[in-house]
């Protein structure tokens, strides 16, 4: 399988976008350090900041200490700042735990140890593996993506995690295998739903699905932690996904099975409301959801000040096309 390791989008265009101080900084910055004999080839993104000092409470929930972990020089920039912490963990989708962004104190019901992820179906090695598996095997590190929620708003979140494809190299699929189905932690017992659940037949637990190849892809990742930190019950501790040229709903929460499969999985959304959650589900301004036009974003801000937030054009595959659009080609 082939792997693009290029610029997002929105770095192509740099010079028309940036600031013209911030401009003319970059320069300087870039001429200092070949004049410190650093050579050109250092990408002068990767040159500021390399590691991410990881928190203790990461390092115990791991069962090991990491001390740092490295930041990936791709996805070192996203092109915005990343969103305030305290934004991007109040203002949550998790459906389990109701309908309402202001979610999270439901959430911290949700049991994250012990914790065990099946990988099965079309596979040569089938394995269950418990987080300290996972993260031992799995060298970890930290990515800045962009994220879009297909209720029209954005963030940028640093994550700590790893790709996606190592469980699936790991597993080595058969050729019959052609899309992955991702399978949500789900207890009625535990989990309320929203309130309005009751009357549909909600089709629980939360399933989400890839192709083989879009889960190959460099940027397909598996989250871990966040902002440095353990990853909040409200995020889908203590494994979710993370695919940024995807709407957020692709990205379930708190995931407990992979399983490598030969049909399209049925998914949750999808199922709910076909017209309205596609399975492919890419980043795009010109294909309109019904009840909302997708041409613009709101990056998230303080959440009191919902209507104040700052709006910006959508990119299509969410400024990632120079890693994904081959697969849609
Ligand atoms: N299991 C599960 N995963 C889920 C959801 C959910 O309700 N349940 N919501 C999705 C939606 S719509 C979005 S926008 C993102 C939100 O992720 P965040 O709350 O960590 O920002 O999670 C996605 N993953
Ligand atoms: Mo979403």
């Amino acid at each position: 399988m082939v792997f693009f390791h290029s610029k997002p989008n929105w770095q192509l265009s740099e010079q028309q976008v940036t600031a013209e101080t911030a401009f003319w900084n970059r320069r300087r910055f870039m001429k200092t350090m070949m004049g410190a004999g650093v050579g050109i080839a250092v990408a002068p993104l990767a040159a500021c900041q390399t590691t991410r000092t990881i928190d203790p409470k990461l390092e115990r929930t791991l069962g090991r200490s990491l001390g740092t972990v490295p930041l990936n020089a791709a996805f070192a920039d996203a092109g915005r700042l990343p969103t305030d912490q305290a934004y991007a963990s109040s203002y949550n989708n998790y459906y389990e735990f109701g309908s309402t962004k202001g979610v999270w104190p439901n959430a911290q019901a949700l049991p994250t140890d012990p914790w065990r992820l099946e990988v099965s179906g079309l596979v040569k090695n089938p394995q269950t593996y418990d987080l300290d598996d996972l993260t031992r095997r799995f060298p970890l590190e930290e990515r800045i993506y962009r994220f879009r929620c297909v209720e029209a708003w954005a963030m940028v979140v640093p994550w700590i995690g790893f790709p996606m494809r190592y469980i699936l190299e790991a597993a080595e699929p058969t050729s019959a295998a052609k899309f992955v189905r991702f399978t949500s932690y789900y207890d009625a017992q535990v989990c309320p739903g929203p309130a309005y659940g009751f009357a549909l037949n909600l089709p629980w637990p939360y399933v989400e699905g890839l192709t083989v190849a879009e889960m190959a892809n460099d940027l397909a990742f598996f989250a871990v932690g966040i902002y440095g930190r353990t990853l909040p019950k409200q995020h889908g501790a203590p494994i979710r996904m993370v695919v940024p040229w995807k709407y957020g709903f692709k990205g379930a929460k708190a995931i407990v099975k992979i399983e490598f499969v030969d049909q399209q999985p049925a998914t949750y959304w999808n199922t709910i409301a076909p017209n309205e959650y596609g399975f492919e589900a890419n980043v795009n301004p010109a294909v309109p959801h019904p009840r909302w036009s997708q041409a613009t974003e709101r990056l998230l801000g303080e959440t009191t000040n919902l209507f104040n937030w700052e709006t910006q054009p959508t990119v299509i595959y969410n400024g990632y096309g120079d890693y994904v659009a081959n697969l849609y080609a």
